[in-house]
């Protein structure tokens, strides 16, 4: 299988730079970890100039080999009838898990984002007619892809391919452009419209059990973790397919609202090695009980969520962040039917959602 998997050093050093100064900052200036310290932001700063100017040498990742060079729904391709049917064998009880967590203001969110919800007057409306109907509605100010469970599409990640502030070499999935996706209304192309909605067999890695502890910020799941998990759980490896979804439970989600600080500090994820992986399987989606799902900061301290880069970018596999897989560990479920359908907004870069796990 053609894995395109980022292998050059080089090519490694450059797509870091697709990653804002944010968030660049965010990775190399002490933010992981603990307290910012503004000396070790300039300092942050300086070295993310020298990975700048690192040479551009990155290989084409488009046409997608399967689906083309004018396709805009990426491994949600793989939803078919068959697949349909094949995930219907994993539902045996009837039990339905919520795996997404609850949308308020007080869940931690990364950087500047914000999650606003306002019902301004109530009831909003009413009495209306002989039977004094009144009513609720509400405002709701987010980022609605991007806060909370969060179901990152394909416009959300890009890698900047020649100089800097070129917008022709700024690309995303199958290739685009940011002229060609950029609008202030949305985007235009690679929207959240574009995703298939996801009836997939899903299959969990808890490697907090596998660790006997949460990981911790900055430790990596890899491969051999998998396999562990597997041996545990009782699954075998070629038992994940093509078109379905993997999931890494790390512990870090049980600090949830409860140390947002901590958790937004950094994170432990899957890495490159893991994501070479999940291409090769050729998985619709990863997801985590984590912020990014990746593990932040990387391992390679010259890299900004790179694995966002590998999966999304250049093969179009969706990644369900923040999930909470507290109830399907309890009962000791790691296979399951999953069903999300993202919230088709025309040109949305993601969508927020209640996804469930059915075995
Ligand atoms: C980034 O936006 C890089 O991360 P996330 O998808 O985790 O929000």
């Amino acid at each position: 299988m053609d894995s395109r998997y980022l292998q050059d050093k080089e090519e490694l050093k450059q797509a870091a730079q697709a990653i804002d100064e944010d968030r660049r900052n965010f990775l190399t200036a002490g933010l992981v970890g603990g307290a910012v310290a503004a000396g070790t932001l300039m300092a942050g700063a300086a070295h993310a100039q020298q990975v700048a100017q690192a040479p551009a040498v990155i290989t084409p990742w488009w046409p997608h080999p399967k689906w083309g060079k004018d396709d805009q729904a990426g491994a949600s391709n793989y939803m078919t009838p068959a697949k349909v049917l094949d995930t219907v064998k994993l539902i045996k009880d009837g039990k339905v898990y919520r795996v997404g967590r609850v949308y308020e203001n007080a869940m931690p969110k990364f950087g500047e984002r914000v999650f606003v919800l306002r019902i301004p007057g109530s009831p909003t409306g009413g009495p209306v007619g002989a039977n004094k109907l009144i009513y609720h509605d509400e405002f709701l100010s987010t980022e609605i892809g991007q806060t909370g469970t969060q179901f990152d599409g394909l416009g959300h990640i890009g890698i900047q391919l020649g100089k800097d502030g070129d917008q022709n070499e700024m690309r995303y999935y199958n290739g685009v452009t940011q002229l060609e996706i950029a609008s202030p209304y949305g985007l235009k192309k690679l929207g959240m419209e574009q995703c298939k909605p996801f009836f997939t067999r899903g299959h969990l890695f808890d490697v907090e059990a596998v660790k006997g502890k949460m990981m911790d910020v900055g430790e990596e799941i890899t491969v051999a973790d998998l396999r562990a998990a597997m041996q545990k759980q009782n699954m075998q490896e070629a038992d994940v397919k093509e078109g379905d979804a993997v999931f890494f439970n790390t512990g870090f989600g049980k600090l949830w609202i409860k140390n947002n600080d901590k958790f937004n500090s950094g994170e432990p994820g899957i890495g490159l090695e893991v994501a070479k992986w999940c291409i090769d399987k050729g998985v619709c989606m990863t997801g985590a009980d984590t912020w990014a799902t990746e593990v932040v900061p990387n391992p390679n301290k010259d890299l900004a969520f790179p694995v966002h880069q590998e999966l999304i970018c250049k093969n179009g596999i969706y990644n369900h962040e923040n999930l909470d897989f507290t109830g399907l560990i309890a009962d000791r479920k790691y296979q399951f039917a999953y069903i999300f359908s993202p919230a088709p907004i025309k040109g949305a870069t993601g969508s927020n959602g209640g996804p469930i796990a059915v075995t």
